[in-house]
Formats: structure tokens, C-alpha cells, sequence
């Protein structure tokens, strides 16, 4: 049986909310009755094993010594086979349940981490390395799903056969029995005292082994820049020193299960010493048969191997108990609500848009924008200049709810803007980010990606051609059909920005926001883009961010930032009125063109 996600999901929202066992326990549901059946399977073969031994002490003192031992020997026989075959099927059995079921609860464990993980805010996203994530979802999930196949079963199966052979032994003789089982609470204590620093010692290796993999993640994905700078040898100390830190971790927990075994071999093997002198004792005083002396070195080396193992499996458990604790961490993280707010929602929006007073921050105290306020008429393009750093990115980052402003109001057509439900804003406006990205898989389903299901062929060549990149798509070999990354073309920065942008054109999303999107096409290019825009947009409310004079000026409102304030607003008539910084970016760009255009018609002289 496979999990099915969708249902599956809807159940698992509370394990991290809940205690660490309640938490497992719901991640069984479906399974529980399988996983039950696996551990009573142990005990069933437990005592099939434990059953041997008093048979054979049955043979050696009742049967052998029979007069009808010839009749007798066969039904022995035939019992000891049945015993076996008992004792093999259902280990067979149970370790195939509770495998299944460990499988079965780390799929859907990754299923719903992915799902989850996916829609939290952009703020966890900020704050987490990718490496730790992906390390999460992969080495965590298989702690726990260890810890379900194997060590809880083992756990179970600890118990049973230590119950099984104690009650045998007990039959047998009660006072030897509880003299066997002298060392059984000094080994539970020990064990508890170690499990708590193992799982330490675990855990910081966990940690340490997160930081490996995002160190690795990041210098993979900046493999280009770190060859570009032949900083080779400095991200490999760099690696070096945090996998020694694993190492190191790793040793110092190795270090822990090391003292732990040998110790909790002296105290059973003691135990098992002092056993077999009693026992002897007793047969020798008469107290015990021969036979019985025989069951019981035999059961005694089957009680003590569960205490022996009891320790080791308290131990081991720690690892998937501290894995489960280190997943049900990200659980907890709130996800963020896309069908939240009140407002009555139109089938599109206008575009008015009124920013008063409104101030952000990422981190508290540390504000991004303060105190800006301007209004934007349904239809307009707007145009955002400002040096870098000056916060033009996160201002249109609060417009899909990517984050929220920290005070202050933003209307959108007379609404706030908190109260739209955010899946509405991002469907309703397109954002072309900053930094483009592709996904490794062919243009056309990069190009579809942005609304989700089948488009005509036509739509999707009218908005790449309004993106200026038809004709470069047609230029491959296969076309639309071309992979993009790291399996297909490597795609030119300029090419990547402009697939993007068909991307969201292609959605017709009534609002548009372009973050420096044509700042690596030629000017030429992006003439042409925009004259398609302008085309294409007809009354649809567009800001553009750029850092070209060129591409601003024709803007109905032009906002200039200056560290996170807003300093001019106007259009480009009105900005080169005022004494400010337009005017002095207008002066430098266009002195640096004319001073191109004299070098160039010099250059032409020349020749
Ligand atoms: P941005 O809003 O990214 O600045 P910008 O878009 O004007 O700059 P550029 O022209 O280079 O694109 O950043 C404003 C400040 O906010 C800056 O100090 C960095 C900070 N910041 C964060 O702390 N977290 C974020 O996620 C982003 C995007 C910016
Ligand atoms: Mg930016």
C-alpha cells in the first residue's frame, strides 16, 4: 500500500503541535493496527524461542528417561519443527509490517514537510539555510523512519522476549528467577543517563551535519563564482573545517556509544556469571534437576541478551526521537494563511493604489522604508528610481503580501490591503522578480507555469514575442520545446529575464510589477519591450524599477528613494524642475551619452 498525499496531509497538521509521542502516534494512522500486529508478531516469535528451551528441558528429564521413549521422540521432534516454524514466520512477519510502515510514514512525512515548507512565509524562508532544509528532509526523515521499522519494534520486541523468558524461568524456579534479573533496574538507570547525553551529543552532531550540507548547497549554486575568483582553495578550507566539526561531533557521540556498550557488558555478563554459579549451586544441593539446570543456562542466556539489548535500543531510540523533535520544529512554523482577509473580491482589479505613511522593516528596529506616501491612479505606470539599497525591491514586495508593512495603510481600489486574502493578490498581480529563475524543464512549461494549466500555443508566442524573446526561441534547435538549466541550454542573462517576463505576461494579471527586469537587455531590446508593454498594458497599472533615465521618464509618476525615503515625486517634467537627485541622475546619464555619441562619431571620423 503507498500513502496517498492528499488526505494524508490533512491529518499530520498537528504533529508538531502536539508531544512527542502523541506526534507519532497520529504519523502511524492507517497503520497502526499493522504496526500492533508487527510488535505482538515479536512476542509470538518470542515465545516460540522461549518454548524451545523449556522443551528441552521436558526432553531431557521426562522423555529420555520415559519407558515408551521410542513413541515419545517423534512428537518431540515434530514440536521442536512446529516451534521454529512458528518463530520464523512471524519474525518474517512482523519485520515486513513494521518496515512497511516505516516506509510508508517517512513518505508521507516527506510529503507533508515538502507541502509545508512550501508555504511558509517568505520571512522562514530568509532565515533558513537550504541545505539544513533539504538535510531535514532527507536524513531526519530516515532517523525516524529507522526508529519505526526497527528500533521501536526492537524495543517491543526487547520487552516480550524478556517477559517471555522471565515468566519461563519463573516457572521453572521463582527464587533463581528473580536473582537473574538482579542487574535489570542498575541497566534501565544507566541507560536513562546516557540516553539523555547521547541525544545531546546526537543532536549537536544533526546540527553540525545541517551546516555541512547548506555549506555545500551554497557552493554548489555559486560554483560559477567561486571558479570566477579561483577562491577554490578558500571554500575548500572552508568545507574542510565544518566537516572536521562533523567528525569531531561524530567522535564524541561514537565516544558515548563506546563507554556505554562495554559497561553495560560488564554488568550483564556479571549477571550472567552469578546466575550460572547459583543455578549450579541449586543443582548441586538438589534443588534443581539436571534438566531444568539445562533450561535455565539456556533461558538465562535469552533473558539477559533483551536486558543487554534493552540498553543499547534506549540508546539508539534517541536518534529518531531527537530527528522526529528536529522536523516537528519546522511543523510548528506557522504557515502562511493564503485565504485570510474579508474583502469582497472583483474579478479584477482597477489598479488605484494609495501608500500613507506607510513604514517596513525586516528585522525590528532596523526599518527598510519609512514613511512613504504617494497615489497611484487606476492605469498608471509608475516608475521607481533610487540607488541601490534604497528599498524600491521591498516596496513592491509588500504589494502581493510577500510581507507586511509594519505600519501605516495601503489601499488597494479603496481597500486595505490586508484585508485581501493573499492567493488573490498574487493571482491578481504579476511581479517579474529581480532575480529571474527557470526551472530545469522546457520553456513552454516555464512559460505556462504562471497560470497553471493549458494555454494556447498562440498565447504563449504573443507573450514571448511582447517579451522580445519570440524570435530568440525559435533560434534553438527545438524551440519552445528547449530544457532550460542545468540538463538543456544555458540561457544569457538577458534571455532569462525576458522568458520571465513573458512568464507573467503571459497571465495578464492586472496589475504588473517589473523589478529591474530589462536591466541586462540592450536598449534596443528593451525599446521594443517597451512599446509591447504600452500596447499590451491598455489601463493596466504597471510599476517599473530601473536604474535607466530611458526607461523611467515616460512614467505618469515618477517615486525617487533615497535610503528607504521617499524624496521626489512627479513626472519627468516636474522632477527636472526640482533641484534634487532626478535632475543630477538625468545630468550624469545623459553627459555620459552624449559623451559616448562624440566618441563614437569621432571613432567614425577616424576611420
Ligand atoms: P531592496 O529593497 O532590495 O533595495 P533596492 O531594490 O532598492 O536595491 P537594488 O536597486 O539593488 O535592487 O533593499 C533595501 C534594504 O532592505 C537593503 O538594506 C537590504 C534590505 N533587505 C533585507 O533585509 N531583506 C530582504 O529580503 C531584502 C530584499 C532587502
Ligand atoms: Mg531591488
Amino acid at each position: 500500500m503507498s500513502a496517498q498525499p492528499g488526505s494524508e496531509l490533512i491529518s499530520l497538521k498537528q504533529v508538531g503541535a502536539e508531544s512527542l509521542w502523541k506526534g507519532m502516534w497520529r504519523l502511524l494512522e492507517g497503520r497502526r493496527l499493522a504496526y500492533v500486529g508487527s510488535m505482538l508478531g515479536l512476542g509470538i516469535a518470542a515465545l516460540g524461542r522461549s518454548s524451545v528451551y523449556l522443551l528441552l528441558g521436558f526432553f531431557i528429564d521426562d522423555v529420555l528417561s520415559s519407558p515408551d521413549f521410542a513413541a515419545q521422540v517423534p512428537l518431540v521432534a515434530l514440536g521442536f519443527i512446529g516451534l521454529a516454524v512458528v518463530q520464523g514466520f512471524f519474525t518474517y512477519l512482523s519485520g515486513t509490517l513494521a518496515g512497511r510502515t516505516g516506509e510508508v510514514v517517512a513518505e508521507r512525512l516527506r510529503n507533508y514537510l515538502y507541502d509545508h515548507i512550501q508555504r511558509l512565509s517568505f520571512n522562514f524562508h530568509d532565515r533558513t539555510k537550504t541545505g539544513e532544509l533539504i538535510q531535514k528532509v532527507t536524513s531526519d526523515v530516515d532517523a525516524v523512519r529507522r526508529f519505526i521499522a526497527q528500533e521501536a519494534t526492537q524495543f517491543g520486541r526487547i520487552v516480550t522476549l524478556f517477559l517471555a523468558n522471565f515468566a519461563a524461568l519463573f516457572l521453572l524456579d521463582g527464587e533463581l528467577a528473580w536473582l537473574s534479573v538482579i542487574c535489570v533496574p542498575i541497566t534501565i538507570l544507566m541507560s536513562i543517563w546516557f540516553f539523555k547525553r547521547i541525544s545531546d551529543a546526537y543532536e549537536d552532531f544533526q546540527n553540525q551535519d545541517g551546516v555541512l550540507s547548506a555549506v555545500l548547497q551554497e557552493n554548489l549554486s555559486g560554483v560559477r563564482v567561486v571558479k570566477a575568483f579561483a577562491r577554490q582553495e578558500y571554500e575548500q578550507n572552508k568545507f574542510e573545517k565544518e566537516n572536521y566539526e562533523k567528525y569531531e561531533r561524530g567522535r564524541k557521540l561514537l565516544i558515548w556509544h563506546s563507554t556505554f556498550w562495554p559497561l553495560s557488558d560488564i554488568i550483564t555478563g556479571a549477571q550472567m556469571l552469578f546466575g550460572y554459579y547459583i543455578g549450579a549451586q541449586m543443582t548441586i544441593s538438589g534443588q534443581l534437576s539436571t534438566g531444568d539446570y539445562l533450561s535455565y543456562i539456556t533461558l538465562l542466556v535469552w533473558l539477559i541478551w533483551p536486558i543487554r539489548n534493552l540498553g543499547r535500543v534506549i540508546v539508539e531510540m534517541s536518534r529518531g526521537l531527537v530527528s522526529f523533535e528536529r522536523v516537528s520544529r519546522i511543523i510548528r512554523e506557522e504557515r502562511e494563511p493564503l485565504e485570510d482577509g474579508q474583502a469582497s473580491l472583483p474579478e479584477r482589479l482597477k489598479g488605484e493604489l494609495v501608500f500613507e505613511n506607510v513604514s517596513f522593516e525586516y528585522e525590528p528596529n532596523m526599518p527598510v522604508l519609512k514613511d512613504i506616501s504617494f497615489h497611484v491612479q487606476p492605469g498608471q505606470t509608475v516608475a521607481l528610481l533610487g540607488s541601490t539599497g534604497s528599498g524600491k525591491t521591498s516596496l513592491v514586495s509588500l504589494l502581493p503580501r510577500f510581507y507586511d508593512y509594519t505600519s501605516g495603510r495601503i489601499l488597494l481600489d479603496g481597500v486595505e490591503l490586508k484585508d485581501y486574502p493573499r492567493r488573490y493578490l498574487r493571482e491578481q498581480i504579476g511581479i517579474v522578480l529581480q532575480e529571474p529563475f527557470l526551472f530545469s524543464r522546457t520553456i513552454r512549461e516555464n512559460l505556462r507555469y504562471s497560470v497553471g494549466r493549458e494555454v494556447d500555443n498562440a498565447d504563449i508566442e504573443a507573450a514571448a514575442a511582447d517579451a522580445a524573446v519570440h524570435d530568440v526561441v525559435l533560434g534553438f534547435p527545438k524551440g519552445y520545446e528547449t530544457i532550460v538549466g542545468e540538463k538543456g541550454v544555458t540561457l544569457s542573462g538577458g534571455q532569462k529575464q525576458r522568458i520571465t517576463l513573458a512568464r507573467t505576461l503571459l497571465k495578464k494579471p492586472s496589475l504588473l510589477i517589473l523589478d529591474d527586469s530589462t536591466s541586462a537587455v540592450d536598449t534596443e531590446t528593451e525599446a521594443s519591450i517597451r512599446a509591447a508593454l504600452k500596447r499590451q498594458l491598455g489601463g493596466r497599472t504597471t510599476f517599473i524599477i530601473a536604474h535607466r533615465i530611458q526607461s523611467v521618464m515616460s512614467a505618469d509618476l515618477i517615486l525617487v528613494f533615497d535610503k528607504g525615503r521617499l524624496v521626489q515625486q512627479g513626472t519627468h517634467a516636474q522632477l527636472l524642475e526640482q533641484d534634487g537627485i532626478y535632475r543630477e541622475v538625468f545630468n550624469i546619464q545623459t553627459m555620459i551619452e552624449h559623451e559616448v555619441e562624440r566618441e563614437v562619431a569621432s571613432a567614425n571620423q577616424g576611420q
